[in-house]
């Protein structure tokens, strides 16, 4: 339980910034702990994570039931309505049910990970992030032994979502993992950003947060969440098999069929900053690589 250094932090009592930088640097202080490890993953011994500014976290997204552009989350996704809020936990699990937000949060345990975020794009962030490990809520609607994987859904209403006219995608967005990266420490659900909660264009009220896979596989606004035996389907994937993977770990050694993934810009670096490398697993090798041991990365892209 070492890693719930916060517990005392709730949705109801978003941190002030003041607070929540002083957190920071108790983060910063814990080199050497398994703790540092689990929040920066193996590169934090070399590269200290400096987080991304709330003006870039914030107004450049993607969320594409808002439009494809960078800018249109944060134009056109205040319309969405996220109280209330129920996500709808079925499958293989012995308590399903429609569980609302707030007795979600009533469950949880909050937490801040500062963690890298690498989009398939090749640009990347980093991201203070407040939320509870997905493994927490699966253990609280009880993982059934058949259960392979986990398939999660985003909100679906047209009428506040002016992306979602267009074909761009199979909507609702779908996103899937194998249980084992599902029931991963380093697999969050947030709640929140710079400990305020999750503003709209970057997936309110609740999304998904794995920091070793590109970006995509971070569903936003998740209003399902079902425990299956089968891999299943995920938007991109669908879209386009040949470039988006179901697994989609970063991998700088694998190219995107249409350009490297070798190296990345760092959004706020400026016009002349230097594309830093991509790191394997974003830097989360020691935490993750033991999963895909034996697998052919290449062809499990
Ligand atoms: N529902 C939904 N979730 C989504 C997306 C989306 O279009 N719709 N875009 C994905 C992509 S490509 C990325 S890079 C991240 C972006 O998260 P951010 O805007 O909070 O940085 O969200 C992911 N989750
Ligand atoms: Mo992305």
């Amino acid at each position: 339980m070492a890693r719930r250094w916060n517990n005392d932090l709730t949705h109801a009592d978003a941190t002030p910034e003041a607070e929540f930088w002083n957190r920071r640097r108790i983060i910063a202080g814990m080199a050497g702990t398994g703790l540092a490890a689990a929040v920066g993953g193996k590169a934090s011994a070399s590269e200290t994570l400096e987080p991304n500014s709330w003006e870039e976290v914030t107004s450049y997204c993607n969320f594409y039931e808002f439009g494809t552009g960078k800018e249109d989350p944060s134009r056109y996704a205040g319309q969405m309505t996220t109280k209330p809020w129920n996500v709808k936990i079925d499958g293989l699990v012995d308590r399903p049910g429609d569980y609302s937000f707030d007795q979600i949060l009533g469950e949880m345990t909050l937490e801040e990970r500062i963690y890298r975020f690498r989009c398939v794009e090749a640009w990347s962030m980093v991201v203070p992030w407040q939320g509870f490990e997905l493994a927490d809520l699966l253990n609280m609607a009880g993982v059934q032994g058949g259960a392979k994987y986990v398939a999660f859904e985003t909100l679906h209403r047209p009428a506040e979502m002016p992306g979602t006219a267009y074909n761009v995608l199979d909507w609702p967005y779908r996103e899937g993992l194998r249980l084992d990266e599902a029931m991963h420490p380093l697999t969050l659900m947030a709640t929140g950003i710079f400990g305020k909660p999750l503003p709209n264009q970057n997936g309110a009220p609740l999304r998904l947060v794995v920091p070793w896979k590109y970006g995509f596989k971070s569903i936003k606004s998740v209003v399902r969440i079902t425990l299956t035996d089968q891999e299943p389907p995920t938007s991109w994937n669908m879209a386009n098999r040949h470039e988006y993977g179901f697994y989609s770990n970063v991998n700088p050694d694998v190219s995107h069929p249409r350009w490297s993934q070798a190296s990345e810009r760092r959004i706020g670096g400026g016009l002349f900053a230097k594309r830093q490398p991509t790191l394997m697993f974003n830097g989360y090798g020691d935490e993750v690589a033991s999963m895909y041991e034996g697998m052919d990365l290449a062809r499990f892209f």
